[in-house]
């Protein structure tokens, strides 16, 4: 009988700064998501900025795609009649423990979660981190270990210190590495006997959509994305290498967004396309964290366009040495590519290609694809061999609360596509995945467009775009539905 594994990880996932809120409590300082506006379908996502020397002012608007550019001198600033969801999000930072119970409920075994570097280092080059900080996953994680749950933190997901940013002009400095080794080696440290399971760099692969909550530099150019790529890479090393030592139990993943890409038709061109996008915008970023190096056609398209890498002494060792022990993935839906499409079209916030005919769509433009999961599962496993995590998969939608109840069937249904989907990967492909956490446990705001009414939990929260609500936790009908999934380990979908 089709089964899941008996230590399977069924779980939700998060990121702090959607989520958390409290974005000034516990001596945290401020990252790049607290100045970065609510928007919407049609509203880009804004920051502020100022050159204190100067004066002068203007407003950056975040697309998808388009390339940053801000004055070197330029500081972000929190304006005042402005509204910015990750101040509050939906506030786990006073609900952890309420939030958690219901994880438990449900029966969560895993929960993933982010730290946020500004809690742990706000000034990133004291010596000693701030203890309030440690404190408060500290006690996440004990509330997480009384229900038996794993927690799985990502260590950096889309939440770039703004000190970084103004000072350091983001990952494009070699000494980024730095600081985050030691913020790294405090949190592996600190937490060793309570966390096992680490992500590195959420969605890798987003810098190049979403710049500034990636990579958080001033500037871009192939050179600049390279160095940061480069110097993420050796700092995602560093972190394995860390963490063996630290615990030689610890599992460190990368963390690679993966959308299948169809062809559009059986033209030998857009088979090539295909490939060449798979490679292009996914793969080459997996091939240097799972198998140690650099593609072939990543060092001749850097020969070609004239980008030099700064390889220091050891670099190449280190990369080569401290590869990844398994691959996280998120996986929404999939895209189409082709050459007979005027010009690329984009889909659902920097997801590449066209949508799909013969599927449908949330509100959002992202498919919904019932064989995403186990042919991205296929795609991957196929080239690394080694285990993979399905650490997000989700349907964003505008639920409503009527008479306490969100009746989400759309979202049982998707849950269903997508763990059968599983499921055959796992049985018939013979694919390990260790396991599967939904986006999202509880609702949370949205990263790319930082609303409140995309939701993807089983839990609804009450609150606006406006971040006006009671911040009340209703359970969804989806919640009772993953319950039982959970109770039978996937034997009822
Ligand atoms: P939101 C785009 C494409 C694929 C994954 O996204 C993405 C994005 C970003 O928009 O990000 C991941 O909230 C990300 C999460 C994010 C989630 O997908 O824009 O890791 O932080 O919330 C869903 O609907």
């Amino acid at each position: 009988m089709d089964q899941f594994p008996l230590d399977f990880l069924w779980g939700g996932a998060s990121a702090a700064n959607q989520y958390e809120g409290g974005f000034n409590l516990g001596n945290k300082s401020l990252t790049i998501a607290d100045v970065m506006s609510g928007g919407s379908h049609s509203k880009n996502r804004k920051i502020a900025w100022i050159i204190p020397e100067t004066n002068e002012s203007n407003i950056y608007e975040m697309e998808f795609g388009k390339d940053i550019s801000f004055p070197i001198n330029a500081i972000p600033y929190v304006k005042e009649d402005w509204y910015y969801p990750s101040h509050q999000a939906t506030d786990f930072y006073h609900h952890y423990k309420e939030d958690i119970q219901l994880m438990a409920e449900m029966g969560f075994k895993c929960f993933r979660l982010s730290i946020a570097w500004s809690r742990i280092y706000p000034d990133l080059i004291s010596d000693e981190p701030n203890y309030e900080g440690l404190k408060f996953y500290d006690s996440i994680f004990d509330e997480c270990i009384k229900y038996h749950i794993e927690p799985l933190v990502t260590l950096s997901h889309f939440d770039i210190p703004l000190e970084l940013f103004n000072k350091y002009n983001g990952w494009n400095n070699r000494k980024t590495i730095d600081l985050f080794a030691k913020y790294t080696k405090t949190v592996l440290t600190y937490y060793k006997d309570k966390v096992k399971c680490w992500l590195t760099f959420n969605e890798i692969n987003m810098m190049e959509h979403m710049q500034i909550m990636t990579i958080g530099t001033k500037e871009m150019s192939p050179q600049i994305m390279a160095n940061c790529a480069y110097h993420q890479f050796l700092a995602s090393a560093l972190t394995v290498k860390l963490a063996h030592e630290i615990n030689p139990n610890n599992k460190i993943g990368m963390m690679l967004a993966y959308n299948p890409i169809y062809s559009e038709t059986c033209d030998p061109n857009d088979q090539l396309l295909t490939l060449t996008m798979r490679k292009n915008h996914f793969l080459w970023y997996s091939d240097v964290q799972m198998l140690g190096k650099y593609p072939n056609y990543k060092l001749i398209e850097y020969e070609r366009n004239h980008i030099k890498l700064d390889i220091k002494e050891n670099d190449l060792e280190l990369l080569e040495k401290y590869t990844c022990d398994f691959l996280g993935f998120s996986c929404y839906g999939s895209g189409v590519q082709g050459t007979h499409i005027d010009g690329i079209q984009t889909y659902g916030n920097g997801q590449i290609g066209r949508i799909n005919p013969y599927l449908d769509t949330n509100a959002w433009g992202w498919t919904i694809d019932p064989n995403c999961l186990r042919m991205a599962s296929n795609e991957l496993y196929e080239l690394y061999r080694k285990p993979l995590f399905v650490v997000e998969n989700g349907l964003g939608w505008n639920d409503q609360l009527i008479n306490h109840k969100i009746h989400d069937d759309y979202r049982i249904n998707y849950l269903k596509l997508h763990i059968k989907s599983m499921k055959d990967a796992i049985n018939i492909d013979g694919i390990p995945i260790m396991g599967y956490t939904m986006w999202s446990g509880v609702d949370i705001v949205s990263a790319g467009t930082g609303e409140m009414r995309k939701r993807y939990g089983f839990v609804y929260v009450d609150m606006n775009d406006e971040g006006k609500g009671t911040l009340k936790r209703y359970k969804k009908d989806s919640f009772y539905y993953y319950q039982n999934v959970i109770k039978t380990n996937g034997e009822v979908i």
